[in-house]
C-alpha cells in the first residue's frame, strides 16, 4: 500500500506542515494580499481591479486544491469503479463566483476584499469565460460535473485544452464579426502535470508480425508522434470535501521530435514549423453547432484526445493489479455525442494489439466499458469519415473498424437471414464515393447503452435514425436520460436575491441539493409579502439587464416592458427567424394603430443573442436582419416603449448569467422534432421566467410537470411535420397572408437593401420551407397575443411563475446524473471522507 511506503515519522512531519483550508475573513485576507504582492509581484499601490481578481482566485484556488489533493488521495486508496466523461466540449464559464458559493466563503470573501478596498461584483466581473464549448451540449457537460462532484461520484471529466475557445462575436454594420478569443493569459484554475505526458501516433503502417505463441499479430509502425501532455482543472462540489477533476490535453511536439537536420542545413523556421504542426492539434474549438465539418485536423483533435485518455485512464486501472476481466467493473466511459467514438476502435486495439487478449474477449469489456449519448437527430449534424481518410490517419484502426462492422453484419444476417438490404442500412461503411463511416452506427455497436436527452428525442431515435437497431438490439439497449441543470450555478449563483428568497421560505437552502424541495413554495402562492417579494426581485434583475443593455447599445429598454428573450445559437431550425418575423408583424400593427389604441398594448423588449457558426451564411443572414429591424423599430417615434429590439453581442455562459433571471418569457420555438432536448428552457423557468415553445425536446416533459396553464405552446407536432413538408414540396402550401405581408415588407426594403435578405426569404418559398415557418406562424403570433393578455394581470402571471417553479426538481442535473449513475455507469457516490484515518 501508498502509505506503507513512507516511515511513520516522516509522515507526521509532512501531516504537521500540510497546507490548511482558510475559513475566516484574515486568513483569506492574508491569502489575497500575499498572492498580491509575491505571486503577482504588486502592491496596494498598483492593485487594480485585475490584480485583486488574481490575488482572489489565487486565494480561493489554494482551498480548493487542499480538497481536490484529498478526494484524488481518497479515491486512490478506495479505488472504487470510476466514470470517465469523454467530451470534446466543456463550456464552464467563469470559476470564481461558483467556487466560493461551492465551497461556502462568499460572504467571508465579499466582507474580506471589501475592506482591501474592492467590491466582489466588479472582482468577479474581471473573470475571462472558459468558453471551451459551442452551446447545450458543452454546458451539459458542465452541468455534469458539478452534479458528480456535488453528489460524490468518482467521475472524471476528459477533454482537450484549446487555446482559443468559441470565437467572441462582435457586430459591425449589423453583421457577426469573429473574433479569435485566446483565454489563457492568465488562467489560475488550471494545472500543468508536466510528468502526465503521452506519446500520441498517427499515420505510418500496419506491419504484420508473430508474437511468442507463433500467431500472427498486427503491430502499428512508423508515423508521426505527438505529445499530449495534461491541464487539470479542480472541479468543487457544493458543500462537499469533494473536487472531482477535469482533465484537458494540450498538444506539443515530442521531445527529440525536433529536425536537427533541417535545423543544421540553415532551415530554422522549417524545423520550428514543425513543432508548431504538433501544437495545432489543441489549437481551436471548431465553431459549429449541429453541423459535422468533416475536416482532418478535426479527426487528429478526436484521435489525440481519446488515445491520450485512454492511456490515462488504463495506467490508472493498473495500478491495482487487477485482471483485464474486471475492466469494466472498475470504469465506465461515456461518449458524449459521437465525437469520442475512436475510443471504442483504441480500447480494442489496446486489448488486442498490445494486450494479447482474444478479439471476443477483448469486445466483450470493451461493450460493457462503453456509453453513448446522442444529442441530435439532424442528419447534417451525425459525424461521418471519410474511409481515405482514416485509412492514412489511422490505418490500422480502420483494420480494427472492418472487423468490428464484419463481426457485426455476420451476427445481423444471422438474425435476420432473409432482410438483405438491412446488411447495407446498418453498416459501418456507408458506400458512397469516397466511402464514410457512419461512427453513430459504431458508437451503437461498440456500446451496452445508447441514450437521448429527453423523452421525444429518444423515442425519436429509436423510430427514425436507429430503427434497425432496435430491431437488432430489442429495446432495451436504448434508454432515455431527460437533460438537467445545475441549480448551484443556474439559480444560486445566477439569481442570488431568488435564491435567498426562496431558503427564506422553505427552511433553508437544502433545496440546491435536493431541487424537488422547491415543491414547498406552493404553500406561499397566495402570500401577498411573499409576491410582492418575488416581483420586486424580477424587476431588478430585468433593471439590471436594462443597464447592461444601454451600456453595451446605448439602447434604453423600459424594465416594466415585457421582456421577451431568445438567447441560444441562431440555427434555421431555432426559428429566431419566425420571432424576428413576428417582430415585424408587431411592429406594423403598432403602426397600424392609432395613438390611443396604441397606448393600450403591452410593452415589449425583444432581446436576442447567439453565434452564427461561421461558414453558416443563412445564420449571419438572420443576425444582420434583426439587427436591422432594431435600428428601424428602436428609433421610431411612434413606437417608443412598445416595441424594442435588441441583439445582445458575443452571448456566453456569464451574459447567460445575467439575462436568464431577467426574463419573462422566453422562446423555444424549434421545429418540433428538431430539438433533440434543449436546457436553456429548464433554466428561465427555474428562474421564474415563463416560455413560449413547441411540443419539442424537453418542453414536452415541462409541461407535463409544471402543468399546460403555465406554458404558451404553439405549432404542429412532431408526428405531422413529414407530412406538411411533403405538402410544401408539392407546392400545397399558400403562404400565411400575415407572413405574406412581413416578407413583402422586408422585400420593400424598409430594413435595407432587399437583397441581403435573398436566402432567407427563398428559404420560405423555393427552399420548401423547410423548417416549417410559414405553417407555425399564425400559431405563433396567436400564441403571443395570449401572452400579452396574461402579462396584463400581474397576479395571474406571477401564480403561474411561483408554480413553475415549484415544479421544476426533475430537471436537476443531480436526477440526471443519478440516472446515468444507475441505469448505464452503475457506480456508486463515494464518502469523501473514507479514507480520512489512513491519510
Ligand atoms: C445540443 N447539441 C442539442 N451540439 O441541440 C440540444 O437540444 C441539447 O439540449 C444539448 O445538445 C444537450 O443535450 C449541441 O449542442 C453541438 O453543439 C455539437 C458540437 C460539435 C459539432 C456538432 C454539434
Amino acid at each position: 500500500a501508498v502509505e506503507a511506503s513512507i516511515p511513520e515519522q516522516l509522515r507526521a512531519t509532512w501531516r504537521r506542515l500540510a497546507a490548511s483550508e482558510f475559513k475566516e475573513k484574515e486568513e483569506f485576507q492574508k491569502a489575497v494580499v500575499r498572492h498580491v504582492e509575491t505571486t503577482l509581484a504588486r502592491s496596494m499601490y498598483n492593485c487594480d481591479d485585475a490584480a485583486a481578481y488574481a490575488g482572489t482566485a489565487l486565494a480561493l484556488r489554494d482551498n480548493l486544491v487542499i480538497g481536490w489533493n484529498k478526494t484524488q488521495q481518497n479515491q486512490t486508496f478506495q479505488d472504487p469503479k470510476r466514470v470517465y466523461y469523454l467530451s470534446l466540449e466543456f463550456l464552464m464559464g467563469r470559476a470564481l463566483d461558483n467556487a466560493m458559493l461551492n465551497t461556502q466563503v462568499k460572504d467571508v470573501a465579499r466582507e474580506g476584499v471589501s475592506e482591501l478596498g474592492f467590491r466582489i461584483e466588479d472582482i468577479i466581473d474581471q473573470e475571462h469565460d472558459a468558453a471551451l464549448g459551442n452551446g447545450g451540449l458543452g454546458r451539459l457537460a458542465a452541468c455534469f460535473l458539478d452534479g458528480l462532484a456535488t453528489l460524490n461520484y468518482p467521475g472524471w471529466g476528459y477533454g482537450l485544452r484549446y487555446r482559443y475557445g468559441i470565437f467572441k462575436q462582435e457586430i459591425i454594420d449589423g453583421y457577426q464579426v469573429e473574433v479569435p478569443d485566446y483565454w489563457l493569459d492568465f488562467n489560475p484554475w488550471e494545472f500543468p502535470r508536466h510528468d502526465v505526458v503521452v506519446d500520441i501516433m498517427f499515420y505510418g503502417y500496419v506491419k504484420k508480425d508473430t508474437d511468442e505463441n507463433g500467431r500472427t499479430i498486427n503491430l502499428w509502425e512508423g508515423g508521426e508522434v505527438v505529445q499530449a501532455i495534461a491541464y487539470d482543472v479542480p472541479v468543487p462540489g457544493y458543500e462537499t470535501r469533494t473536487t472531482n477533476n477535469l482533465r484537458l490535453w494540450s498538444s506539443k511536439p515530442a521531445s527529440g521530435e525536433f529536425d536537427f537536420q533541417k535545423f543544421n542545413s540553415g532551415d530554422y523556421e522549417g524545423s520550428i514549423r514543425d513543432q508548431q504542426r504538433a501544437e495545432t492539434i489543441s489549437a481551436v474549438l471548431y465553431p459549429n453547432d449541429n453541423i459535422d465539418a468533416g475536416k482532418e485536423l478535426r479527426l487528429k483533435q478526436q484521435y489525440f484526445w481519446v488515445a491520450a485518455s485512454l492511456h490515462d485512464i488504463i495506467r490508472r486501472f493498473k495500478k491495482s493489479h487487477r485482471p483485464w476481466q474486471e475492466f469494466p467493473d472498475q470504469v465506465a466511459i461515456q461518449l458524449n455525442d459521437t465525437h469520442p467514438t475512436l475510443a471504442i476502435v483504441e480500447l480494442q486495439r489496446i486489448l488486442v494489439d498490445v494486450e494479447h487478449l482474444a478479439w471476443d474477449d477483448a469486445w466483450g469489456l470493451v461493450v460493457r466499458t462503453f456509453g453513448y449519448t446522442n444529442h441530435t437527430v439532424l442528419p447534417e449534424a451525425l459525424e461521418k469519415w471519410s474511409v481515405p481518410l482514416v485509412q492514412h490517419l489511422l490505418p490500422r484502426h480502420l483494420q480494427i473498424i472492418y472487423d468490428i462492422n464484419l463481426f457485426f453484419l455476420q451476427s445481423v444476417e444471422r438474425k435476420f437471414p432473409q432482410d438483405r438490404e438491412m446488411l447495407s442500412r446498418v453498416s459501418i461503411i456507408e458506400e458512397s464515393q469516397p466511402q464514410v463511416l457512419r461512427m453513430a452506427y459504431l458508437a451503437i455497436i461498440g456500446s451496452h447503452k445508447v441514450n437521448g436527452v429527453a423523452e421525444l428525442h429518444s423515442d425519436l431515435i429509436k423510430a427514425t435514425i436507429f430503427k434497425d437497431f432496435v430491431d437488432i438490439y430489442g429495446p432495451d439497449k436504448f434508454t432515455n436520460v431527460t437533460n438537467g441543470i445545475t441549480p448551484r450555478r443556474w439559480l444560486h449563483q445566477a439569481n442570488p436575491k431568488l435564491s435567498d428568497l426562496i431558503a427564506s421560505k422553505i427552511g433553508g437552502y437544502d433545496f440546491l441539493k435536493n431541487l424537488s424541495l422547491l415543491e414547498g413554495l406552493r404553500d406561499f402562492v397566495d402570500d401577498k409579502e411573499f409576491r410582492r417579494e418575488w416581483n420586486e426581485i424580477k424587476l431588478s434583475n430585468k433593471i439590471k439587464l436594462a443597464k447592461y443593455i444601454r451600456d453595451t447599445t446605448s439602447i434604453s429598454v423600459n424594465p416594466h416592458s415585457l421582456f421577451d428573450i431568445q438567447v441560444k445559437r441562431i440555427h434555421e431550425y431555432k426559428r429566431q427567424q419566425m420571432n424576428i418575423f413576428g417582430v415585424i408583424h408587431r411592429y406594423l400593427t403598432l403602426k397600424d394603430m392609432t395613438p390611443a389604441e396604441r397606448k393600450k398594448q403591452v410593452p415589449r423588449a425583444s432581446i436576442f443573442g447567439g453565434k452564427a457558426a461561421p461558414g453558416y451564411w443563412m445564420a449571419k443572414t438572420v443576425i444582420r436582419l434583426i439587427n436591422a429591424v432594431g435600428e428601424v423599430v428602436n428609433k421610431d417615434r411612434d413606437i417608443g416603449d412598445l416595441l424594442k429590439v435588441i441583439f445582445i453581442e458575443d452571448y456566453n455562459v456569464s451574459k447567460a448569467e445575467l439575462i436568464v433571471p431577467a426574463s419573462d418569457i422566453s422562446e423555444h420555438i424549434s421545429t418540433a422534432g428538431t430539438e433533440a432536448s434543449g436546457t436553456s428552457n429548464m433554466k428561465f423557468v427555474l428562474n421564474g421566467g415563463l416560455i413560449i415553445g413547441t411540443m419539442d425536446g424537453a418542453n414536452i416533459e415541462i409541461t407535463r410537470e409544471i402543468g399546460e396553464e403555465n406554458i404558451f405552446l404553439l405549432g404542429n407536432l412532431a408526428e405531422d411535420v413529414e407530412e406538411l413538408r411533403h405538402r410544401h414540396r408539392y407546392g400545397q402550401v399558400e403562404m400565411d397572408p400575415k407572413l405574406r405581408r412581413v416578407c413583402d415588407e422586408i422585400e420593400k426594403g424598409t430594413f435595407g437593401d432587399p437583397t441581403i435578405y435573398g436566402s432567407l426569404m427563398s428559404a420560405l418559398t423555393t427552399g420548401c420551407d423547410y423548417y416549417l415557418v410559414s405553417d407555425d406562424f399564425s400559431s405563433y403570433l396567436a400564441t403571443q397575443d395570449l401572452v400579452d393578455e396574461a402579462f396584463r394581470d400581474k397576479d395571474e402571471w406571477a401564480t403561474k411563475c411561483i408554480n413553475s417553479v415549484a415544479s421544476m426538481g426533475f430537471f436537476s442535473a443531480d436526477r440526471c446524473i443519478n440516472e446515468y449513475a444507475d441505469m448505464i455507469w452503475n457506480i456508486e457516490p463515494l464518502n469523501p471522507l473514507a479514507s480520512s484515518n489512513v491519510l
